[in-house]
């Protein structure tokens, strides 16, 4: 157990680097690998992201930045709340006695999850969850929801703007995407 708790904790600690590093080495074929694993998915899910996150009809590189900082957002507050929510008396950590407490009210099914999320959050296997373990999971939920080779994508989408003018519009990804399709 401990050691597992350890992995778990060097996972953590390594892994945002280890996505940085990928992230530099793949820079420019995230399209390209989209397109070519499900082109009409891809198509569908820019042409929302237009729809929804677009302005004067086009999606700038703010607008992709946004998408991925709101969706992030949600999913970290998400994450914190179900923490905050085992956090009996609010001094901003959760201890043993409490975990137990909360444990015993919840039911039965969502019991084992309960442990598993403990413990995951536990990063220094002290037993409790401190606040900096719980804005770490929170963080952790969030890229969870949108992780950075997602995020990449959704910034790379960016290349398929045919007039460079800044401004992605519905029809520029789906003749980008047919053309990129076609080459590749
Ligand atoms: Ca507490
Ligand atoms: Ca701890
Ligand atoms: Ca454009």
């Amino acid at each position: 157990m401990v050691r597992l708790v350890a992995a778990v904790a060097v996972i953590f600690l390594v892994w945002p680097q280890g996505v940085l590093a990928q992230e530099t080495a793949e820079e420019g074929d995230v399209l390209a690998e989209a397109i070519a694993r499900n082109p009409d998915r891809l198509k569908d899910r820019l042409v929302d992201l237009v729809a929804g996150f677009g302005q004067d009809g086009g999606l700038t590189a703010e607008g992709i930045a946004e998408y991925i900082a709101i969706e992030r957002a949600g999913a970290r507050a998400a994450g914190l709340r179900r923490y905050l929510a085992m956090d009996l008396d609010a001094d901003g950590s959760i201890d043993g006695e409490e975990m137990s407490a909360v444990q015993r009210a919840a039911s039965a099914a969502s019991r084992g999850r309960m442990v598993r999320d403990f413990a995951a959050a536990d990063a220094n296997g002290d037993g409790r969850v401190d606040a900096a373990e719980i804005a770490a999971a929170g963080q952790a939920a969030a890229l969870r929801s949108l992780d950075e080779a997602e995020a990449d994508l959704l910034r790379a989408a960016m290349r398929l703007d045919a007039n460079s003018d800044g401004r992605l519009t519905p029809r520029e990804v789906t003749e980008g995407i047919a053309r990129l399709a076609e080459a590749g």
